[in-house]
């Protein structure tokens, strides 16, 4: 009796490795044909999707009826040969010799292979994930999250955590989502950057990475209530040095989408074409000089206003890389940014603005390091000073020039996987009209 060989147990990604040879893969079916005598299983894994064909003489009377009869979702792990077929997607096709069922799913799975609306899929959104695109999308967010880790580690960066739980307003107050913390009132973070200028103080440069949470009554394209942001901060980092910063750091994540996520890029419909040219140095235009382009163009703009989506669709649209947006008006922006030198009325900020009507997906500027300045600033804008003065205390001991900015996770990835909403490219999105599931 000649010996049976044993299957190595991998992944659909993995398969081109093992040609001709027997693998196991686990997974789950994504859909099924059959014609007669051959069914092929189309079975995914969460790295790829392979096709699986399976004959009444290769695994028998019974089994081939069972596999006749499953459901889509069911999972199970299939025995087989791998065989190159260019034909095939993914170019390998797996010739099945067994297979076991785990789980047979229940026969009415909700997202069937046809178009669902917008809010059936985000009802289902536990689901929805593991269709190709979405599983795409999540793999290219995990890329971005990895590489600009990498970027900012790879640049002396410190990682350091910032509370989630917190006793003030960052961002203004307008927007802020209240809890009881035994007795006092608390806040969910909107941006982690007041304790990275604490932190910047022990390690010189550091980043947060975390949830922050924005209580925006407005329902649009490009606001979620909960999202990620990057927030590198560093002491010393002038406003120049930290656009350079900014550019550098989106095209080395940028880069690294492009040469990890070939096939993630193709299933969103990504062409790679469209992000190649994506390098230092971006363009940069004063907020003067925006509002100019604007009025030249026939739009309705007041000096002072901060811009709006179609502005910033406008005035993106005029290049192929990102474009800065600078030195905007003092009294469009929030408390804690340093005022031009020369022209107290714009501070040193600036706006980063993806291409294609994405908008802005990085918010960063100098910050005040004047504790008279700072303090003023408190009063205008009417914050409660008993809160921020841990934020004041670090103007007192040893302050320096610093500079920080946030990148939005979500924004980011809608831009680079050329989404039309925010939404898809969180997990489990969060917006004014939805918590579930
Ligand atoms: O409000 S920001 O412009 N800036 C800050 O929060 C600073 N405190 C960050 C810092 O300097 N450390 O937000 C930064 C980015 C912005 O450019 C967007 O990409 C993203 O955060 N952002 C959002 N993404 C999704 N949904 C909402 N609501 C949202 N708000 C800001």
């Amino acid at each position: 009796m000649t010996e049976r060989p044993t299957a190595t147990t991998t992944t659909i990604s993995a398969v081109k490795n093992f040609e001709g040879k027997l693998v196991r893969i686990r997974g789950w079916l994504y859909n099924k044909r059959s014609s007669g005598k051959i069914l092929f299983l189309i079975v995914r894994d969460g790295t790829g999707i392979i096709q699986c064909v399976a004959s009444k003489g290769d695994v028998g009377e019974e089994m081939f009826k069972n596999l006749d009869g499953l459901t889509q979702e069911s999972s199970l792990i299939v025995e087989g040969t791998v065989h190159k077929d260019n034909r095939a997607p993914g170019g390998y096709e797996l010739q099945v010799t067994s297979c076991e069922i785990v789980s047979q799913a229940w026969p009415d799975y909700p997202i069937a292979l046809k178009e669902h609306g917008p809010e059936f899929l985000l009802d289902h959104r536990h689901l929805w994930i593991r269709t190709p695109k979405q599983r795409a999308i999540l793999t290219v967010r995990a890329e971005v999250m990895r590489s600009a880790r990498e970027f900012l580690d790879s640049e002396g960066f410190v990682e350091v955590s910032a509370p989630v739980l917190t006793p003030s307003a960052c961002e203004g107050t307008s927007t802020l989502f209240a809890t009881e913390y035994f007795g006092e009132m608390a806040y969910l973070s909107q941006s982690g950057q007041l304790y990275n200028e604490a932190t910047i103080m022990a390690l010189g440069k550091v980043y947060c990475f975390g949830p922050t949470f924005r209580a925006e009554k407005s329902k649009t394209r490009r606001h979620l209530t909960e999202f990620w942001m990057l927030e590198p901060e560093a002491a010393f980092m002038t406003f120049e040095e930290l656009l350079d910063l900014e550019e550098r750091m989106v095209s080395f994540i940028v880069h690294r989408v492009l040469d990890r996520c070939s096939k993630e890029l193709a299933d969103v419909g990504r062409n790679p074409k469209d992000l190649e040219d994506i390098a230092p140095p971006f363009p940069r235009m004063t907020y003067d000089d925006a509002v100019k382009l604007l009025h030249e163009n026939g739009f309705e703009f007041e000096w002072g206003d901060d811009f709006g989506a179609p502005h910033e669709t406008f005035l993106a649209s005029q290049h192929h890389r990102p474009l800065f947006v600078t030195h905007y008006p003092t009294k469009a922006k929030a408390f804690y940014m340093e005022p031009h030198p020369e022209r107290p009325e714009v501070v040193l900020a600036a706006d980063l603005l993806a291409p294609e009507g994405y908008g802005e997906i990085i918010g960063g500027s100098q910050r005040i390091h004047d504790y008279d300045l700072l303090l003023q600033r408190i009063r205008e804008h009417n914050l409660p000073m008993e809160a921020y003065d841990w934020y004041l205390d670090l103007r007192k001991f040893g302050t320096v020039p610093h500079s920080g900015f946030g990148l939005g996770i979500e924004r980011f990835v809608a831009w680079i996987c050329h989404l039309d909403h925010l939404r898809e490219a969180s997990p489990f999105p969060r917006m004014i009209n939805r918590i579930r599931p």
